[in-house]
């Protein structure tokens, strides 16, 4: 079954073809030609650390994306050594990780709230010849996990641990570096590899070439019609796709400007939509739970548009909004492994409790219920991984293994096929959150759910078959404060005397509810 054709996306009347999205071969190429077209655009407002906010211009962020780039080649780092880039979101942190693409380099984000266990994994997996950090814990864990040589490196760039490579006088008199050419990547380099889960084993790398993250951000601006007078208020975490590829690489391409905040607050994020004029909202559908219960919900309709992404929008939510701000959040589809495939129109019906149907250039289609995708945004493969890369495509289609109904041609989705919880837009896998669990004195035995929430969409639980006197959810914080991210710690508890088990002695997740 297929769902609507992506050519209903187009507005009326364009000539647009598949290879247009990477006719410009890289973004950072396609960046450097926008903001050199028109230097005095502001491009980011730098909500400052310390310094006074001010905006920064195109010109500004050129030149600092250079010298960063010249910084990474004048320690040593070859084209295609990878990155590591853990860090809060800041004017610091986005110029090194333009930088890091402008090099030739591959950026490894990792989220900010990753224990030293988490990041170690990554770390050890991927052997970067670099990272960036902007907390000293950060520094520690990844130099104690590293098996190779690696220089780490603090936001602004500054060497704060490992040993690596000595630095080479490397830049000419324009800052760029010697050596070096900038923003010469062909669209099959690879540009990021994100850190994902599958149902089972350890998180692994996801490769995203240049020509996927420049066809991402073209489809998601022609899609929405985004324009450089457009003005985005940003407060997602920047270590993941909606945040990174979506929200702040295409406000880069089309040369509008990005007003970062630090962390979403509901009040801030109102506050710097008015004070700053800003036409575009992206969030995940906790933030927007939030922003319902604000007074202040009403103010949403002075935007141009509010898109939602990364988890579920509950339909009565859409609907609320939509009454208490008369406006049409518009609900989108996506995951790391494939980018942006799905979205509502930006002309035409936005319908709550779907995702629309595919972006120009990507096609979908249901296999039995599962979303298959195809397109020039779909990744080249998990990292040294071929075996789990083959089971999840298939000539060309990647597998989600999100379960979905089409109605009317739009796509309805349904479910998972695997455990996957996925709490305020952040995955958790069962099995990962069992396993640490396991390790408590005081559990036997454990199952970990989702259960259904307003505000997080589905909260981590935790189903406890106890060993001695039971624990309490305080003794499990407590005992995983080191060991998983807070996202992944249950929110709810219950002590059970023994797990649902099918005919294998397979925990039978489904009927803890
Ligand atoms: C924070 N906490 C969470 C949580 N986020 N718990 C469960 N799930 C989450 N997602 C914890 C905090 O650590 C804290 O724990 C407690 O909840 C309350 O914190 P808070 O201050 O109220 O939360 P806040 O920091 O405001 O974070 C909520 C949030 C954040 C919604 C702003 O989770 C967020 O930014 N989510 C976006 C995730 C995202 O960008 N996903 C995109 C993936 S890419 P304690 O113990 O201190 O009380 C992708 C592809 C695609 O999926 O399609 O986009
Ligand atoms: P990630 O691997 O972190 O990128 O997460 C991708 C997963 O998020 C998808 O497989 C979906 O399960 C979920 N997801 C993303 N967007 C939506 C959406 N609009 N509605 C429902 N689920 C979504």
């Amino acid at each position: 079954m297929e769902a609507r054709h992506w050519r209903e996306h187009l507005p009326a009347g364009s000539v647009f073809r598949v290879e247009d999205l990477t006719a410009r071969r890289s973004l950072t190429a396609a960046w450097a030609e926008v903001w050199g077209a028109n230097p005095s655009a502001p491009l980011i407002y730098d909500v400052g650390a310390g310094t006074e906010a001010r905006w920064v211009t195109a010109g500004e962020f050129e030149e600092r994306t250079r010298l960063a780039a010249a910084r990474f080649v004048a320690l040593g780092l070859q084209a295609g050594d990878r990155v590591l880039w853990s860090t809060g979101s800041s004017l610091d942190a986005v110029v090194a990780n333009v930088g890091i693409l402008r090099a030739g380099l591959v950026a490894v984000p990792a989220n900010a709230a990753y224990t030293s266990r988490e990041l170690g994994h990554i770390v050890t997996d991927v052997r970067p010849a670099a990272a960036v950090v902007d907390h000293p814990d950060r520094a520690r864990w990844v130099t104690e996990a590293a098996t190779s040589p690696l220089v780490v490196l603090s936001v602004d760039l500054q060497a704060v641990g490992g040993g690596g490579n000595q630095p080479t006088p490397a830049t000419r008199e324009d800052g760029s570096p010697r050596g070096r050419t900038l923003d010469a990547s062909s669209p099959e380099d690879p540009a990021l590899i994100a850190y994902t889960s599958g149902t089972t084993g350890a998180p692994k790398g996801a490769v995203l070439t240049h020509g996927n993250i420049l066809a991402n951000s073209e489809s998601v601006a022609l899609t929405w019609r985004w324009q450089s007078d457009d003005r985005l208020v940003h407060a997602l975490p920047i270590f993941h796709g909606h945040g990174l590829c979506v929200a702040l690489y295409t406000s880069l391409l089309r040369g509008s400007s990005v007003v970062l905040l630090p962390r979403f607050d509901a009040d801030a994020v109102l506050d710097a939509a008015a004070a700053h004029r800003a036409t575009l909202f992206f969030g995940v559908p906790t933030m927007y739970h939030r922003l319902a219960a604000s007074l202040r919900v009403g103010e949403l309709s002075r935007l141009r548009l509010a898109v939602s992404g990364s988890a579920p929008l509950a339909a009565d939510l859409h609907r609320r909004i939509g009454e208490l701000a008369s406006t049409a959040v518009l609900e989108r589809y996506g995951m790391t492994e494939t980018l942006m495939t799905i979205s509502n129109p930006y002309d035409g019906d936005r319908r709550p409790g779907t995702v629309g149907f595919g972006f120009p250039g990507v096609d979908v289609r249901l296999d039995g219920e599962e979303i298959l995708v195809r397109g020039p945004t779909v990744f080249a493969g998990y990292f040294e991984r071929p075996a789990a890369t083959a089971e999840k495509m298939d000539d060309g289609w990647f597998h989600t293994g999100d379960l979905a109904q089409l109605e009317d041609g739009y796509v309805a989705i349904m479910g998972r096929s695997s455990d996957l919880i996925v709490s305020g837009g952040y995955n958790v896998y069962p099995v990962e959150v069992e396993d640490i669990l396991l390790l408590h004195p005081s559990v036997a035995e454990v199952a970990v759910t989702g259960t259904p929430s307003d505000e997080w969409g589905e909260a981590v639980t935790a189903w406890v078959v106890p060993d001695g006197p039971p624990p309490t959810r305080e003794d499990l914080a407590a005992f995983t404060a080191d060991l998983l991210a807070p996202y992944k710690r249950p929110r709810l508890l219950h002590i059970v005397d023994a797990l649902p088990r099918n005919a294998m002695g397979k925990v039978r997740r489904v009927d803890l509810h």
